[in-house]
């Protein structure tokens, strides 16, 4: 990279031109320590013109349509005159070769939108970096002028639970068969959603996609009981032949409503953002904990003693975390 004028790219991303916002999100995916000193400062610049976007969850399983889904939907939100930009997160992507999430040749009408902008996801390392990536991106989409931000993830582990912390809506998309689908489904993910979308409501399946999507309200009306602040709407859609579209969207506005009353979507955000400081604290030391030269050499011996039940984990914990404080 060359040398990074911040102040400059800063304006590049304020006036919304797409090879800028690119080039400051590989910047905020650099692993580079002066290029994340320059990140940190291109973010606080931008920090007062961020917050004003939609922020949407979506997830589901490998096949249940997501990419099709996002191009459908950010088409019909750009000729709603919204700017969309789609990210991702994807932390198999590194061990799987390639991101398929996010992934532009899977939706190529909306890449080739101007008002659009896609980014795939963060493509190495563990949860916790490809999420922050992925929501330091976001924030700088926002910045750029993308009044909705979808955020895309695969409906398997723990990625769910880093995207619904970071957005205002989480949209699951199902499919028929949801009585044998519910089961795969951990409980977790159900207590995250807000809106639910069954998806290939079409042709012959139609009858199939409305009777999961009544399995669907009651087993959430089971889970979260009849008097729950925000009952998750359930629907059905084609994101093939384009249907459902406006009543799904119409949910997510719904959802905002019901967001903006008590100041809900401020607390949740805080909330988030507290919990993003521990979350990243809790690494930070984690990783001080592993390059600490004391702590690594005892490492050895202790776990053997641990394993071996000459001591108990508890004092194993006490040694290192007393050679790690003990540091000068
Ligand atoms: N019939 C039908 N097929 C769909 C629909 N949405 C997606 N598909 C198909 O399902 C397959 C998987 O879709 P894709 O968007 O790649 O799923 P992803 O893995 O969740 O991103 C593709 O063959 C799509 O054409 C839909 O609404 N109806
Ligand atoms: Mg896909």
């Amino acid at each position: 990279m060359a040398p990074i004028d911040v102040e400059q790219l800063a304006r590049g991303v304020l006036s919304g031109r797409r090879r800028e916002l690119a080039k400051a999100i590989t910047l905020v995916e650099s692993t580079r320590t002066d290029h994340q000193d320059l990140a940190q400062h291109l973010l606080e610049r931008l920090l007062p013109h961020t917050g004003k976007a939609l922020r949407v969850g979506v997830s589901g399983v490998p096949g249940v349509g997501k990419s099709t889904f996002i191009e459908t939907l950010g088409l019909y939100l750009v000729g709603r005159q919204q700017r969309v930009a789609v990210l991702a997160v994807d932390p198999s992507s590194a061990v799987s070769g390639g991101s398929i999430l996010g992934d532009k040749t899977r939706m190529p009408r909306l890449a080739a939108t101007p008002e659009a902008f896609i980014r795939p996801s963060p493509a190495a390392g563990a949860l916790g970096g490809v999420a922050r990536h992925t929501r330091e991106a976001m924030l700088l989409c926002e910045a750029a002028g993308h009044s909705v931000v979808l955020v895309e993830t695969v409906g398997v582990g723990q990625s769910e639970h880093a995207v619904a912390s970071m957005v205002d809506t989480f949209v699951l998309l199902g499919l028929a068969g949801a009585g044998d689908e519910l089961q795969g489904i951990k409980r977790g993910i159900l207590e995250l959603v807000d809106i639910i979308a069954i998806n290939k409501a079409d042709g012959d399946n139609i009858p199939r996609a409305e009777r999961a999507a009544a399995e669907y309200r009651s087993a959430l009306r089971l889970l979260r009981g009849a008097d729950a602040p925000w009952a998750p709407r359930v629907l059905t859609v084609s994101a093939l032949r384009e249907t459902g579209i406006d009543a799904l969207w119409a949910a997510v506005e719904e959802h905002r409503c019901w967001l903006e009353i008590d100041g809900r979507l401020e607390d949740n955000r805080r909330r988030q953002g507290r919990s993003w400081l521990w979350s990243l604290v809790r690494e930070g030391l984690e990783a001080a904990l592993v390059g600490c030269a004391p702590v690594a050499e005892a490492v050895p011996d202790v776990e053997r003693d641990v394993v071996s039940g000459r001591i108990t984990p508890t004092e194993g914990a006490r040694r290192l975390l007393r050679l790690f404080l003990q540091r000068d």
